[in-house]
């Protein structure tokens, strides 16, 4: 019998930079309530409506809760169960006539952060490293990012946004925190009380632009050009800190004449702004360095958006924002913890050479391929809804759909992944296994223990790789550490950021803030690049063939392509939505009622123009493929910009595809992400 047990911690898994600390109440062996822990700093009791229902979730009918082998073709769903015993077995024996034939780098495992715990996260890493299969860039959310700010600061951290309560303005830059990252508005909040004013840009009136004292609506994939005419403003006016300057930038003199290229009104007609409101946002932000930018990953899935991130970076250097207790930007904390992941990762169990690298964003390619030697012939999903995810839709389908192609996935529900499984393997939620938290978005290190008992024959990705592991004979010894011997030597092999936090008080607590100084601003005197100061001149962007300064560089599929915007003329972007994170909560039925349809915002002109009403079926189509939504008719969206949120499975979606039919699997400028944003569609009546 299991107990009544109330106010235990636990932690939300999902890619999410909140990573909240959780309060969940289990009776009778199931869970009933799930709340935000309000000791923990910056959860403060505060958790989204998604994860405030995850007892739906974790009991959910569509949860998997035996092995399944399919018994009709490929994407039907039809299986039958097996054993965990024969599951491992039928792996085993197909993998090693693989190796046999095309060699171990013909098995791809393909993950991504269905779970941010650190032990299920790299769970598979060592196992695919011994065999020798193919390695996967993860590059699908912040690679193109991360690249851009390395590029201006050196690391990906930035100041701690709970310092962003005392700033004088506070820009919500590519950001929808009221859904994407909800604590972020509670700081937001207590900011705007003490006298803030809150800017948001977006291109679209998000509810984080409502609730924001201005909004900038830009078009999408300008912000680099909004940002440089700041930065006239700021060197033209004299609104910049020269001492700063002087002690912690690389470039200045450069900048300074490069900007003056920028002027607001050669600016304006780009971004779609007047000249007049981006002046006065830059002296706004120019009067003081109390000034807090949260940028957004958003901003970055363009063509050009690693160039935007740097840019982005470059403008609290300017100011000295970087060095003011509640001033600076941040983007992401996840290079403030000094972690050593090759004590998860083991690259070291990697045969050499090294197997060729396959860029996750490139899936469809990899699956339809015929010329790729070896070809895949097997696929092993754990952590990811790529059928869903994966830009380019169609193509990842059509591989998916590959008679030939032996695919396992590993998974809590039966996903649109999970029905073009040979084998469905049953993965336990976050409140069944153990795991070790980082997180994106702030600065504390978390620990949650199981709260319940797997469901059904739900087996972590840990249990699985270490089962696996043994069958093919592969780093043994590496799992034998077990998932709490591996949490111990992570802790303990990290640097002074981590090094001091024990097992034993996270058992205690849920949590620990790392060490870092209280206030936390990493850029106040320099940075981590090669000269050792924030680069506003980059030797390392001209090696990559871009502009060694800030730029505006149109995007490659934007309205500036004449030839595809002949064809298709209004920009797309899809967002996230409220009550979905990516494609996970698509299972949900309360969720997907709460969420309400598949829609496509249009503006008032573009959707009089086409004859569309609100509540239409539409039909958008792109260079690569047409889906269907209803029409929703809102002047929150600029003439020119269709915005599509969320990522509905697309069973649920009516005519049976999903958003990212329509989007492509091009590059960004750095980073090799995807330009999910980049999109030229045109809409239908359907
Ligand atoms: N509810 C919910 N929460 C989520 C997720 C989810 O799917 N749903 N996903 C999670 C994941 S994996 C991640 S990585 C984070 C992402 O979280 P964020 O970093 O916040 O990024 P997004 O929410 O993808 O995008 C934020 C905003 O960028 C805007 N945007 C798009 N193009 C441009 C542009 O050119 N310029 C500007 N200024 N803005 C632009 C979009 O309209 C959107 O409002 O959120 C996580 N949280
Ligand atoms: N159109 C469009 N496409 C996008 C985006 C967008 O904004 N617009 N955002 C992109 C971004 S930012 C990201 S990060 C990717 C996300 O892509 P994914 O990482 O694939 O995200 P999810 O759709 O949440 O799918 C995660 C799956 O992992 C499963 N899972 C959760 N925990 C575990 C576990 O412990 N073990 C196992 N085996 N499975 C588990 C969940 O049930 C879920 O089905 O999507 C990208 N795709
Ligand atoms: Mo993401």
């Amino acid at each position: 019998m299991i107990p009544l047990l109330t106010h235990m911690l636990s932690v939300c898994p999902h890619d999410c930079p909140s990573c909240c600390s959780l309060v969940v109440t289990v009776e009778g062996g199931r869970l009933t309530s799930v709340t935000g822990n309000p000791d923990h700093p910056f959860t403060q009791g505060v958790i989204c409506g998604k994860v405030r229902e995850y007892a739906e979730r974790v009991h959910s009918p569509l949860r998997i809760r035996q092995p399944l082998r399919r018994v009709g073709p490929k994407g039907a769903g039809e299986f039958a169960p097996i054993s965990w015993d024969a599951a491992i077995e039928t792996i085993a024996v197909r993998w090693r006539a693989i190796i046999g034939t095309d060699g171990a780098e013909a098995i791809l495992p393909f993950s991504y952060a269905g779970s941010m715990g650190q032990i299920q996260y790299f769970a598979g890493h060592p196992l695919f490293h011994a065999l020798g299969a193919s390695r996967l860039d993860r590059s699908i959310c912040v690679s193109t990012a991360y690249a851009g700010w390395r590029a201006t600061v050196g690391a990906v951290t930035g100041n701690d946004s709970e310092q962003m309560v005392g700033a004088d303005l506070v820009v919500l830059w590519g950001v929808n925190a009221s859904y994407s990252t909800i604590n972020v508005m509670t700081l937001v909040k207590q900011a705007r009380a003490r006298g803030a004013h809150v800017v948001a840009v977006d291109p679209y009136r998000t509810p984080t632009a409502q609730g924001a004292d201005e909004h900038l609506m830009v078009r999408p994939g300008t912000d680099a050009a909004l940002a440089l005419a700041v930065m006239h403003v700021l060197v033209a006016e004299e609104l910049v800190d020269r001492d700063y300057i002087e002690r912690a930038t690389l470039g200045y003199d450069r900048l300074a004449a490069h900007v003056r290229a920028y002027a607001p009104d050669a600016v304006a007609p780009i971004v779609g702004l007047d000249a007049e409101t981006i002046v006065r946002f830059a002296r706004r932000y120019g009067a003081t360095p109390r000034t807090f930018i949260r940028v957004g990953i958003g901003i970055s899935r363009h063509d050009n958006g690693g160039m935007t991130c740097r840019t982005l970076a470059c403008l609290p250097a300017l100011t000295g924002a970087y060095a003011d207790p509640h001033g600076g930007a941040l983007l992401s904390t996840g290079g403030a913890f000094g972690f050593d992941y090759a004590v998860l990762e083991r690259p070291d169990l990697l045969p050499a050479p090294a197997p060729r690298t396959i860029n996750m964003i490139h899936l469809g390619r990899a699956v339809t391929d015929g010329a790729l030697a070896p070809p895949v012939r097997s696929l092993y999903v754990y952590s990811s809804n790529p059928a869903a995810v994966c830009p380019d839709q169609t193509l990842v389908l059509r591989g998916l759909a590959r008679e030939d192609l032996f695919t396992v996935v590993h998974e809590q529900v039966m996903t649109d992944t999970a029905r073009y499984a040979d084998l469905v393997l049953p993965a336990t939620t976050s409140m069944e296994h153990l795991d070790l938290y980082r997180s994106f978005g702030q600065l504390t290190v978390q620990l949650a223990q199981p709260v319940l008992p797997p469901q059904g024959e739900a087996k972590s990705n840990w249990e699985t790789c270490r089962l696996l592991a043994r069958a093919m004979g592969v780093a043994e010894a590496h799992y034998a550490k077990g998932d709490e011997g591996l949490i111990r030597e992570f802790l303990a092999k990290g640097d002074a950021t981590v090094r001091g936090i024990t097992w034993e008080q996270l058992v205690r607590d849920g949590w620990a803030r790392i060490d870092l100084p209280r206030p936390y601003r990493p850029f106040a005197d320099g940075a981590p690049t090669p000269s050792g100061k924030v680069e506003f001149y980059s030797a390392w962007m001209e090696r990559q063939g871009l502009p060694a300064l800030p730029t505006y560089v149109p995007l490659a599929e934007g309205p500036d392509n004449r030839e595809v915007a002949a064809r298709f003329p209004l920009q797309c972007i899809v967002p996230p939505n409220r009550f979905f994170l990516n494609s996970s909560f698509s299972q949900s039925e309360l969720l997907r009622r709460r969420q309400g349809a598949a829609t496509a915002m249009l503006a008032p002109a573009d959707a009089a123009a086409r004859d569309i009403r609100d509540g239409d079926a539409v039909r958008v189509e792109s260079p690569r493929g047409a889906a269907r939504f209803t029409a929703q008719v809102t002047d929150a969206t600029r003439p020119g910009v269709v915005v599509i949120e969320g990522i509905w499975w697309h069973r649920f979606q009516p005519g049976g595809h999903g958003v990212n039919v329509l989007t492509s699997d091009r590059t960004t400028d750095l980073g090799d992400g995807p330009a999910f944003h980049s999109n030229l569609v045109q809409v239908y009546k359907a």
